[in-house]
């Protein structure tokens, strides 16, 4: 591995206030970002000069081991050194339908509103399923869309036979308007999203992608498609990259190495008043982090001039 990832005496976040009621503010120093709250499943939306990192709130108790989260957060800078921690957006228990479970998603904008892809756990069609939330500002609140799932288990297991394959939605609306998810577990499925972002249109495709294991993030620069994803278990972040959303993808190999004492990596990828970084959680907040109690990072993204992307090299000390 490269770089210290893990580092107990990295510089931490001081915090002025609790976030469950009004917003609070946070001033970041290095990695982990925030260390008040464990983080897991960091997406990132940038929008009106300021970039929005939204993250499942890891609430496992030590020593269980085990994923317990019920809610997701919403963090927001214009500098990415202040952070404001917003109001708790969304939780699992918005979604009638579900029975908990605030697994991985991210927030894209279409329109001048926000469409929050979520992961939860459905509650009559077994196995996990994707939702999606609505709402007229990034921070929220948000609100269930549809009132039932997006994606649910029967529409995919009896491909599958797994019941955890439909986690981990990204989502991207391309130049032409078309806006395409793209989500899964050890298999890395893609369907087109209708325009009103809340239903699909057309089949349910796969996508081959060597040691898929979950985590895809999809985004666009210099017009090459960008598909990474978390690999192997533990995980490490490979990435492929293709001249068109439909493929054929070009697999180009490690992005980011095993985040230390956590089995994922979880990335979002996303460029920023110029420059392009890369979120990620590990297991360095404290002595009782880890696979379970995880907490978002954030290092930079280089591309290479072939378009290619330099592997990234996580650090303690972050952007600053
Ligand atoms: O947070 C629960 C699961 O862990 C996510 O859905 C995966 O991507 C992994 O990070």
């Amino acid at each position: 591995m490269k770089t210290l990832i893990v580092s107990l005496a990295a510089a931490a976040v001081s915090v002025c206030a609790s976030a469950t009621g009004p917003d609070t503010t946070l001033v970041a120093t290095g990695n982990p970002l925030f260390r008040h709250k464990y983080t897991a499943d960091p997406a990132a939306l940038v929008h009106d000069g300021r970039m929005y990192i939204f993250a499942g709130h890891d609430v496992c108790p030590p020593p269980h081991n085990h994923y317990h989260i019920d809610e997701w957060l919403c963090f927001s800078s214009a500098d990415l050194r202040t952070w404001t921690e917003h109001s708790v957006p969304l939780r699992a228990a918005d979604f009638a339908w579900a029975r908990g479970e605030a697994w991985a998603g991210q927030v894209v904008e279409r329109d001048g509103r926000f469409y929050w892809y979520v992961t939860v756990e459905h509650a009559t069609d077994r196995g996990k399923s994707v939702g999606v939330a609505v709402a007229d500002r990034p921070e929220g609140p948000y609100r269930d869309a549809r009132g039932s799932a997006l994606i649910s288990n029967s529409m995919t297991s009896p491909e599958s036979g797994m019941m955890w394959d439909d986690i981990d939605p990204t989502v991207i609306v391309d130049d032409d308007g078309q806006a395409y998810l793209i989500w899964g577990n050890r298999r890395c499925y893609m369907a087109r999203l209708a325009p009103g972002m809340t239903e699909i249109e057309g089949e349910i495709r796969t996508i081959d992608l060597p040691s898929y294991t979950e985590a895809p993030w999809i985004h666009k620069h210099d017009g090459h498609y960008y598909l990474s994803y978390a690999a192997e278990f533990p995980e490490k972040i490979f990435y492929a990259m293709s001249a068109s959303i439909d493929g054929p993808w070009e697999f180009k190999g490690v992005l980011n190495e095993l985040a230390g004492n956590c089995n994922t990596n979880h990335q979002a990828i996303v460029e920023f008043g110029g420059n392009w970084y890369f979120i990620y959680h590990n297991g360095g907040a404290d002595v009782n982090g880890g696979s379970f109690r995880r907490s978002v990072c954030i290092d930079r993204l280089t591309y290479e001039p072939d378009g290619s992307i330099r592997p990234i090299r996580m650090t303690s000390e972050g952007i600053w």
